[in-house]
């Protein structure tokens, strides 16, 4: 098979003083991070649609990206090309996992029988190339946005062939995952919300999406799927409402359903954004309620409304990213870019570039990360803000002894609280700035 990427070597860590574009200035594979190696804290996957079938068409203009591999598009032929630049993309880059829907893979046909045969016949190839390379899968899902009968959703659709169409796709895809081995499986709710309340039935819709979501939890386990299910939040965007707003709305709803022990949270930075949140915010919810499965690293742009998808770039995200990440004890998932070159940045190099910049960026979200726990300040700073808490009536409140009686007695006898403490916001962000450019 012939290389498709002729003139890009494998990209090498060169550190931070190299300005050879294609070399890493802070991703050291092996570098020892908090007792691990950072590949082991940053299982990178490349998102096969972004990077392999995403040609920089947007809704104003066609392509300016050759995608072809040298194949007729939109044939099988060109799933082939795609499998072939991928697996090179991947050794070349050296990252070890993918993620997929099952739509990125090969062309839909018009009969589902088909697009099934289709499928069966591409993974049989993708199989063969990660058993040569040792690259993975991370995580698979079902494209339940893009085809026209997915105008009001899948699983929340108003009409139950289109129902079973949903449910015909999450069960391949799941098939598809666990043949692949993929870790994790993830419902991102693309149409899973309305237009109109003045046309729908929430709550039958959100019982629907529910009812979906359990089918596959019982299919996958009986089919010997045993990583997590994810749901990825977003709040809007194709639809003007998605039911999986954000984090906390999506525990709420897993919890609602009874879904919680089989699913956790894939939680992308763009998304979190978009919700009115900072990333950090939608990773401290999931963190906390101990449902932080899984990421798809990439930013937004906050002068513009909507999903940009763009590289990670801003090291003070990647590193409160990090932060959330190392407090929660890894990821059972892993650092999907879900993230793709901008227009004009439409050259084979470009694609190489972008995910040097994705992938210095976290390394150096690690890096500083674990430099910011090992500092201390910060966490001392916060133990030490409760710490009214730790005696009195405060261990009392938070033993969950106290009554609401005995409070406002305490409060009778002080007749005045004193000043809670300043929240020295200034200097722990001078803290940050001292840890990250010290
Ligand atoms: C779109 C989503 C999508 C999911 C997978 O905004 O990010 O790409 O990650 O369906
Ligand atoms: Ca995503
Ligand atoms: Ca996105």
């Amino acid at each position: 098979m012939a290389e498709i990427f002729t003139g890009i070597p494998q990209i090498r860590y060169e550190g931070p003083q190299s300005k050879n574009a294609l070399a890493f200035k802070f991703y050291d594979a092996n570098r020892i991070v908090l007792g691990k190696p950072m590949r082991e804290h940053l299982p990178f996957a490349m998102a096969w649609w972004h990077n392999l079938c995403n040609a920089g068409k947007d809704i104003f203009g066609d392509p300016t990206a050759d995608k072809s591999f040298g194949a007729q598009k939109d044939t099988m032929e060109h799933a082939r090309a795609k499998v072939d630049a991928g697996f090179e993309f991947m050794q070349k880059v050296g990252i070890e996992y993918f993620c997929f829907h099952d739509n990125d893979l090969v062309p839909e046909a018009d009969d589902i029988n088909e697009t099934y045969r289709r499928l069966d016949e591409i993974t049989d190839y993708m199989l063969e190339k990660m058993q040569a390379t040792g690259i993975k899968c991370l995580w698979g899902t079902a494209n339940m946005f893009s085809n026209p009968r997915f105008m009001n959703g899948a699983g929340s659709s108003n009409s139950a062939e289109v129902f079973c169409f949903a449910a015909a796709q999450v069960k391949k895809a799941l098939e598809l995952t666990v043949k692949l081995g993929g870790r994790g499986y993830v419902f991102w709710g693309g149409r899973e919300g309305y237009e109109t309340l003045l046309n729908t039935d929430m709550k039958f819709e959100q019982d629907n999406i529910a009812r979906l979501m359990r089918m596959a939890a019982d299919y996958g386990r009986s089919i010997g799927f045993a990583g997590d299910f994810y749901i990825e939040p977003k709040p809007k965007e194709p639809m003007k409402h998605q039911y999986d707003y954000d984090a906390a709305t999506a525990i709420g709803f897993l919890r609602a359903y009874g879904l919680d022990k089989d699913f956790k949270l894939n939680v992308e930075a763009n998304h979190a954004t978009l919700a009115g949140h900072t990333f950090q915010h939608d990773l401290r919810v999931s963190r906390i309620n101990g449902m932080l499965g899984s990421i798809d690293a990439n930013q937004g742009d906050l002068l513009l409304g909507w999903d940009t998808d763009e590289f990670p770039f801003d090291v003070y995200d990647a590193t409160m990213c990090l932060y959330e990440v190392l407090k929660s004890g890894g990821l059972t998932g892993g650092f999907n870019f879900d993230a793709k070159a901008r227009r004009p940045s439409y050259t084979y190099e470009d694609m190489f570039e972008s995910f040097i910049l994705g992938m210095d960026t976290f390394a150096l979200g690690l890096i500083k990360a674990a430099a910011l726990i090992e500092d201390g300040r910060v966490d001392a700073f916060v133990k030490e803000r409760y710490a009214s808490y730790r005696e009195g009536i405060g261990a009392r409140i938070a033993g969950g002894d106290a009554t609401l009686e005995e409070c406002a007695a305490n409060a009778l006898a002080l007749k005045a609280p004193a000043m809670p403490g300043s929240g020295r916001q200034e200097y722990l962000e001078s803290v940050v700035n001292g840890v990250l450019f010290g």
